[in-house]
């Protein structure tokens, strides 16, 4: 059966394609995309690229100008409600009124503060034609980080891991030839999801395993702060995450009475330029509803949490991941192997489905992402608008 797709729909389709280039390099600020179309003609096209820099309708204006094209009473495809605020920029509103564009489609209302209608109600009372709800869907889960950030305050929680074929996300013995789960293309593109996000989290024995920098690199100027799950202070003073703490954040989360057991370590850690957090400890671990709440509240909109398996398994216990990415490697290790999710008491969760799936190859490994029902139910509904 086909479905049919209606004239604004391509277009905003195109718009959203443009959008997703800014993945990567524009967050915490939404991905957006605009084209500009005349006489059924695309005269501009435009997508914001950078945090900090020209939104999506100004470089789609641009872009018309740079093809000698004027948008004078044309019609714009933009992938969010035009901002009306002056924030790192000016309004782009004003810059769609001063081009004189007879009508403005847009795919979902930017559901924040400074915006949130606003945007829409001066350029409608600047006579400008606008329709909304044009591939919402799609509008909404491309930046569902920061919708739910945006109306919740709290932060979009990524679970990634490396996995064989038989479930295993770590060799029993690691040597240089054995060190990596999945390949050289895949690791790129973990860096690449890297850079999405403000801060990256793993457990302790993941440190002291493999002395991780959990830098994105290359870093395109972002420095999200890099946490360890540490509910004993355990952390080893020499590794690289401490090395380089007064060069990019790193916070110690911990327990309330390690760091009362341990203060000439906790004074250590703190003088290398890290940060301790005592949180609540329960079931011998780190309270992470109690940190996800003190991230968020710290501006946090995306935490990655890059394992190890224990840690993994709690988030999806306790059902606080919003969406799981997991690079599937062509290998079975067996007895090679160790570190599995199933091995970490995983049974007490009654099971997940994924929603909005999607595959992708990177040479011999396959890369699964989906959202968990919860993120994608919140995405679509009212869980994430006003
Ligand atoms: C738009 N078009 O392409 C984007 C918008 O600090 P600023 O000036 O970059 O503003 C960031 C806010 O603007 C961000 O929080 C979101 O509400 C909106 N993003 N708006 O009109 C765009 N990226
Ligand atoms: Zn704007």
């Amino acid at each position: 059966m086909s479905v049919s797709v209606s004239v604004e729909q391509r277009y905003m389709q195109a718009a959203l394609k443009l959008a997703a280039r800014g993945i990567g390099s524009v967050e915490p600020n939404p991905a957006v995309g605009a084209v500009i179309m005349k006489n059924n003609r695309i005269i501009g096209r435009g997508w914001h690229k950078k945090f900090g820099g020209p939104h999506a309708e100004i470089n789609a204006l641009e872009n018309c100008k740079k093809h000698g094209d004027s948008p004078q009473g044309a019609t714009m495809y933009v992938t969010l409600e035009p901002c009306c605020h002056y924030g790192k920029t000016p309004p782009c509103t004003d810059a769609i009124i001063a081009a004189g564009l007879a009508k403005v489609v847009v795919a979902a209302m930017d559901p924040s503060e400074h915006a949130n209608g606003k945007g829409i109600e001066k350029l409608r009372h600047a006579g400008i034609e606008v329709q909304t709800g044009v591939c919402e869907t799609e509008a909404r889960l491309l930046n569902a980080p920061f919708f739910k950030f945006a109306v919740t305050g709290k932060c979009w929680v990524t679970l990634k891991w490396a996995q064989t074929i038989d479930g295993k996300l770590a060799y029993a013995r690691v040597t240089d030839e054995q060190r990596w789960i999945s390949n050289e293309q895949s690791r790129k593109d973990a860096h690449k999801l890297r850079r999405r996000v403000q801060a990256i989290l793993v457990g302790i024995n993941t440190v002291i395993a493999d002395d991780p920098l959990l830098t994105p690199r290359p870093s395109g100027g972002k420095k999200p702060i890099r946490i360890v799950l540490d509910s004993t202070l355990r952390i080893t003073l020499d590794c690289r995450l401490l090395a380089t703490a007064k060069k990019t954040p790193v916070l110690i989360v911990t327990g309330e009475g390690a760091v009362r057991a341990n203060p000439e370590v906790a004074d250590k850690i703190t003088k290398k330029g890290a940060q301790i957090l005592a949180v609540p400890v329960s079931q011998g671990g780190c309270d992470i509803k109690f940190l996800l709440d003190e991230l968020s509240s710290r501006g946090v909109q995306q935490l990655l949490v890059e394992g190890g398996p224990k840690v993994l398994a709690s988030f999806l216990k306790e059902q606080l991941a919003d969406e799981i990415i997991v690079y599937l490697a062509p290998k079975i290790l067996g007895e090679n192997g160790s570190a599995s999710l199933s091995k970490a008491k995983l049974e007490i969760l009654e099971g997940l489905d994924l929603n909005n799936v999607e595959i992708r190859a990177f040479g011999g490994d396959v890369r699964i992402t989906g959202l968990t029902e919860s993120a994608f139910n919140a995405a679509l509904t009212a869980g994430y608008s006003k």
